[in-house]
């Protein structure tokens, strides 16, 4: 009988302790084709070392604006260019958006993170959200935005706002964007990403899986996450939420192993890092979801609405987390 079977590919020693930066795909694919109760001890395991894993941090979204983007990731209702339910809106009062973060307050979301679609801030708009920002922090809540690419100075102002969470998704491997996002290109999102970091906010960076993408673009995708030095504190694996309308309302969805495979790699690989198991929670089994923190997810966004689709309601999620013995943190 085996012991602790290793991947062929993967020496003990790597597999143990990487340092920073230097994951390579070959790694993170031995990783995949662990047998899935070898892969999932050995989550456990770093998870263990690192958080205690009963507890689970919640972030609440709210969109502050919605719709009308410039930019043609073909996976968002947001898209101006796709014909989907979502309507354009204006960036959203103050007064709306404070009893939103009230409200995710008194549900007990110990973050609130604020998206806009834009494919990145206009000066006059940061201006407005920076005020969002002091705002909802001098609420006592930790403050997330995600508000696309940023220009220099702009991090800086949102330090001084008080920002403590920059949300700007990889979202896919380098190799693999450019069929999902032509406006844009991988290497602008790492640009921001190094302007978050030079500005002291901490990152939340992570991407979505089941875009019809390879294992090894997965694979690769979570290596260029966990060589960011550092890595991201918070990595948010989205499943796609297909949407009528985009190009990927008909992608075949990814199996659900290979999703909770993805979480589990994701916290080998970031072992200090939160794991939030983002969309597509709503059309997840609680079965499905236990799997998920057992891979090491320890994160969800909490509320019945992500940016435009739904969310599992809080009673749900309160009544999973009672019969699971989580704890919210
Ligand atoms: N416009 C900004 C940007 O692109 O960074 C912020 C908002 S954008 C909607 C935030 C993230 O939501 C995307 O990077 C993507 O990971 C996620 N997202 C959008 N639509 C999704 C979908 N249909 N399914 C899963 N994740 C999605
Ligand atoms: C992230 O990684 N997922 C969130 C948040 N960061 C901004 C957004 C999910 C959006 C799902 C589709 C929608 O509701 O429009
Ligand atoms: Fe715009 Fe962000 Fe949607 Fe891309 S993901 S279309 S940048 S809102």
């Amino acid at each position: 009988m085996n012991a602790i079977p290793q991947a062929a590919t993967l020496s003990p020693d790597r597999a143990v302790s990487v340092p920073a930066g230097k994951w390579t795909v070959a790694d993170v694919e031995a990783l995949y084709q662990l047998p899935l109760m070898d892969l999932l001890f050995r989550a456990q395991q770093v998870h263990r070392e690192n958080f205690n894993a009963n507890e689970i941090q919640r972030s609440t979204l709210l969109s502050v604006k919605t719709g009308g983007c410039s930019e043609d990731c073909g996976y968002c209702s947001q898209a101006a260019r796709y014909s989907t339910s979502t309507e354009r809106e204006a960036l959203m009062p103050l007064d709306e958006v404070i009893a939103a973060a009230q409200a995710a307050k008194d549900k007990g979301a110990s973050r609130f993170c604020m998206g806009a679609a834009w494919r990145g801030p206009k000066d006059k708009d940061l201006a407005k959200v920076t005020e969002m920002i002091r705002t909802v922090k001098d609420m006592g809540l930790q403050t997330c935005v995600t508000l696309g690419m940023l220009k220099d100075g702009q991090a800086s102002e949102l330090k001084d706002a008080g920002l403590d969470y920059y949300n700007h998704n990889l979202d896919t491997d380098a190799s693999f964007y450019g069929q999902v996002i032509t406006t844009h290109k991988h290497a602008d999102r790492i640009d921001t990403l190094g302007q978050v970091r030079e500005a002291g906010i901490k990152v939340c960076s992570g991407g979505i899986i089941g875009m019809g993408e390879s294992r090894r673009n997965r694979a690769a995708l979570i290596v260029q996450l966990a060589n960011l030095n550092p890595a991201p504190e918070s990595v948010p694996i989205n499943n796609l939420v297909p949407i009528p309308g985009t190009p990927m309302a008909n992608v075949s969805p990814v199996d659900s192993f290979e999703f909770v495979r993805t979480l589990a790699a994701a916290r080998i690989t970031m072992p200090t890092s939160f794991v939030r198991l983002s969309a597509g929670r709503q059309e997840m089994s609680d079965e499905l979801q236990a799997l998920c923190f057992l891979a090491g997810a320890n994160s969800i966004f909490y509320g019945d609405k992500l940016l435009t689709t739904g969310n599992p309601e809080a009673d749900r999620d309160e009544a999973l987390f009672e019969k699971l013995g989580l704890r919210p943190i």
